[in-house]
């Protein structure tokens, strides 16, 4: 135990919860079903590598059974029922969400590394809060703003990513079901746990068979639900490079496309920031859920004359974070999620070395088994390294100085991602000054990585197009947006 931590007894959170099986189906038509033309693969969690369970791997046949029975429910019950008995569906799903918190929170954490604080305070009430917030528009839709009969658009086609498993599955089916869609979704490889654990809670909801299918399997079968003929609209979260390959795929064809991807977002301290709160910013904006985050603050911009003391409280406080066991209820870091990610973190740290740009790591021990990487700063980093231009998706931050407000928006705005950005001063004056030039989709000041199912959330530039939450996030999922496309359709 390194110096500053303060010794605590370990807190383990009980597995005991949780009732895993040893394999699991596709979920088609309301059913868990064996593939077709598939194979199995399994999950492991990132913090032993102890395998979980094995998980079906979705070939293009069961994608092709699980799109048609997601269209047949559209025509038969879900298109045409009330918005008010939907709405009776997603408040009872919403319900179930927190009645099985606990299950859900363990879980996440057990596949995903990430700690049981966060899946427990953050992602889980979240998720249940986004089913709440969009049962409330279901029998709203007239009065949204989209025109006087607003429709559903169909067939929902949707991929996620493995960083918030289960909160990315409620961000994409809350609103598409609200808005009377039926959805195939594929959750990542490494994390299927929780959505086949969602899956069992629509069977305990009595939704009706079809209307949400979960098609496990790796980005073979994501590519399959995107390019499937019966899909009317794509929703993807991911990475850069993938959404624009999707975006090709769709192009000229009928459906509609969202793209939530990649971000480098910069997190900008003034000099009359409120210190100790500011560095408790950066430690969240980049710490929080291993950095696994697509809005995380990864470009650190300090104005010069407090950046000697910003770093001096940055390291200080980097040294009480406890990186261990996410199941552990004291654990502030917990393990990467894959070996994959892992070495993609660790190689590109290696050349912010390599380009000249000074590496420190918080003292921790890392646990032998599992994927670990210790908290890290860069200092030194000029805007042409690749640590300030790419995103690493670890618990890396690079840190850059500015002089003057105008020099902070111009280094925050090099790049070519646009989701997210954080303001930290005294001055509201300031604050909407900075937020009317940064071209990020959300401007945090003096706090960062908040979120809330009223409010949108998307990016600028390669960070996607679109919006989910808030009234915004039902705009993907209706037609006739406005009077002009209504004619149109
Ligand atoms: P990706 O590799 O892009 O994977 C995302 C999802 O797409 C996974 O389910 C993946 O399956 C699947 N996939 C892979 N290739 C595909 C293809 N050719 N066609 C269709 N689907 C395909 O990203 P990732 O590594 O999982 O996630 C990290 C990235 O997501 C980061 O760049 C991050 O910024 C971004 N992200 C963005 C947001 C928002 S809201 N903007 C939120 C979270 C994450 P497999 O898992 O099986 O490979």
């Amino acid at each position: 135990m390194s110096a500053g931590k303060f010794e605590y007894a370990p807190a383990p959170e009980s597995r005991s919860v949780v009732d895993l099986r040893s394999s699991y189906g596709l979920f088609v038509g309301g059913e868990f079903v064996p593939t077709a033309d598939g194979r199995m693969f399994k999950t492991v969690s990132p913090a032993t590598e102890e395998v979980l369970a094995e998980v079906t791997e979705a070939g293009t046949e069961d994608v092709d059974r699980a799109v048609r029975a997601a269209r047949t429910a559209f025509d038969s019950v879900w298109g045409p029922m009330s918005g008010r008995d939907r709405g009776k569906f997603l408040f009872r799903i919403a319900r179930l969400i927190q009645e099985r918190a606990r299950e859900l929170a363990v879980l996440e954490s057990l596949d995903n590394g990430k700690p049981i604080r966060e899946s427990r305070d953050v992602d889980i009430p979240l998720v249940a809060a986004h089913f709440f917030y969009y049962a409330g528009w279901a029998d709203k839709l007239e009065y949204a703003g989209f025109g006087a009969d607003p429709r559903p658009v169909g067939v929902a086609g949707q991929v996620i990513p493995w960083n918030f498993p289960l909160l990315m599955l409620a961000w994409k089916i809350a609103p598409a079901l609200a808005c009377g869609n039926t959805v195939v979704l594929k959750p990542a490889e490494t994390t299927p746990l929780t959505a086949l654990l969602f899956a069992e809670i629509c069977q305990q909801a009595d939704l009706p068979p079809g209307v949400v299918n979960i098609v496990t399997g790796a980005g073979a079968t994501g590519q399959a639900i995107v390019e499937h003929e019966g899909v009317d609209k794509v929703a993807f979260t991911g990475s850069t490079e993938v959404g624009k390959a999707i975006a090709r795929s769709v192009a000229g064809t009928h459906k509609l496309v969202t793209l939530e991807l990649g971000g480098k977002a910069a997190n900008v301290v003034f000099d009359d920031a409120p210190l100790d709160q500011a560095v408790e910013g950066i430690v969240n904006g980049i710490f929080f859920n291993q950095g696994h985050v697509c809005c995380a603050g990864s470009r650190l911009l300090v104005q010069e004359n407090v950046y000697d003391e910003v770093l001096d409280r940055l390291k200080r406080r980097m040294a009480t974070l406890r990186v261990g066991d996410p199941l552990d209820k004291n654990t502030d870091v917990g393990a990467i999620n894959s070996a994959e990610q892992l070495r993609r973190i660790a190689t590109l740290s290696e050349v912010g070395e390599a380009e000249g740009a000074e590496r420190w790591s918080a003292p921790c021990e890392l646990p032998d088994r599992g994927y670990w990487f210790a908290p890290t700063i860069f200092t030194g980093v000029t805007q042409a390294h690749r640590i300030a231009r790419e995103e690493i998706f670890g618990p890396v931050l690079s840190i850059l100085t500015f002089r003057t407000p105008a020099e902070a928006v111009e280094k925050a705005n090099n790049t070519p991602y646009g989701l997210s950005a954080g303001v930290w001063t005294e001055k509201g004056s300031r604050i909407l000054w900075m937020a009317d030039r940064l071209r990020a989709g959300v401007v945090w000041a003096n706090t960062f990585n908040r979120f809330d199912p009223t409010s949108p959330f998307g990016g600028y530039k390669e960070s996607g197009h679109g919006r989910e939450g808030g009234r915004h996030g039902l705009a993907a999922y209706l037609r006739a947006g406005n009077p002009k496309e209504a004619a149109r359709a």
